[in-house]
């Protein structure tokens, strides 16, 4: 496969458009977002230069330290999004409230909800991190512009995507009709179709989960894993190997290339939070990717997508990826 006949973002969406009527201004607007992720990347890129890779001297609605990239990478989205004069609302991770866009909202508007810069505690370590994006339409006019009228269950997505700034810059897509990857040429503004319908396999031998917090696990992740680590011997008859890179965006696009399954459960420690992970802009999206490539999303006995939410910045476990490991960890906490 030669650039030649790899497609280009614009042409590919034309595509989704012509074969699955792709809206117009869903097309316009994720132009646009790759627009930001371009600069972005650009920005990361040449961050130690800038001297833009530490940290700024504030803490975000979360509590974590921003990062100066963090600021930098949501202008980029706050900036590019606003083209689009369907887009109602905009969430950001980095942002306590909801930034309304229009005066009124109403049916057929989109609400962004975005991380815009997911494991920047990796950015002076030069380890992949990346961006997070989903888009909901909204179904019918908002009486009120306020923040519970963007709690809305990850099942109403429409679209949502990662780009992925690692050794090349990735953009994943999807808009409900399978999941796409993109890279980017550099030297030029396109991104190119390199990774055409991308599929989790139903089957794995590959874990990611952060060990470190073992003697925090509830009982259904601590047999998992534990039967993982016995491997041939064991229940599970094969052997198993364990990655965790600290950066959900690069795991989810290690899942969708070659299988596998990460886990950011609810543990004693984290409990009293719903979890670690945010609903809104990195578990839904994420898990409406990963089970539009035919992998599952879940909670832990439940689909992430159809978790009701009740706050903006809400917190779920997420159990991702091979759909026999996610059924087989729904099991274990079924049981
Ligand atoms: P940061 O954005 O603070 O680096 O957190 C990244 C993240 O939200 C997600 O991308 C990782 O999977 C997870 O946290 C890493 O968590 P640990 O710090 O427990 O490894």
């Amino acid at each position: 496969m030669t650039t030649d006949d790899q497609l280009t973002f614009r042409q590919f969406l034309l595509r989704e458009h012509r074969n699955h009527g792709t809206p117009k201004d869903l097309i316009f607007l994720l132009e646009d977002i790759a627009t930001a992720c371009r600069t972005i990347s650009h920005k990361i890129r040449s961050g130690a230069f800038a001297g833009t890779l530490g940290a700024t001297e504030d803490t975000n609605v979360q509590g974590e330290t921003q990062k100066q990239l963090d600021v930098i990478a949501n202008d980029q989205f706050m900036l590019h999004c606003a083209n689009c004069s369907r887009v109602a609302a905009l969430v950001s991770e980095e942002l306590d409230n909801v930034v309304w866009l229009k005066d009124q909202a109403k049916a057929g508007d989109y609400i962004i909800y975005f991380d815009p810069l997911d494991g920047s505690s990796n950015l002076e370590l030069n380890i992949s991190v990346g961006s997070i994006f989903s888009i909901v339409e909204l179904q019918e006019d908002l009486t009120e512009l306020n923040d519970e009228a963007v709690l809305i269950a990850g099942t109403e997505q429409i679209c949502a995507g990662y780009s992925l700034y690692g050794p090349s810059t990735s953009l994943v897509v999807t808009t409900g009709h399978g999941v796409n990857g993109f890279t980017h040429l550099n030297g030029t503004g396109e991104f190119l179709l390199t990774f055409p319908d991308m599929q989790v396999p139903a089957q794995t031998q590959e874990y990611a989960i952060n060990s470190s917090r073992q003697k925090y696990w509830e009982a259904p992740v601590q047999r998992y894993v534990e039967e993982c680590l016995v491997g041939v011997d064991g229940p599970r008859g094969k052997r198993f190997n364990m990655r965790w890179v600290a950066s959900m965006v690069a795991e989810v696009h290690r899942i969708l290339t070659r299988g596998g399954v990460f886990l950011y459960p609810r543990d004693s420690e984290n409990a009293p939070m719903g979890g670690r992970l945010r609903l809104l802009y990195e578990a839904n999206p994420m898990g409406f990717i990963i089970e539009q490539a035919g992998g599952k999303a879940s909670v832990g006995g439940g689909r992430i997508l159809e978790v009701d939410p009740t706050e903006l910045h809400q917190r779920v476990p997420v159990i991702l990826g091979s759909s026999e490991e996610v059924d087989l960890l729904d099991r274990y906490h079924s049981e």
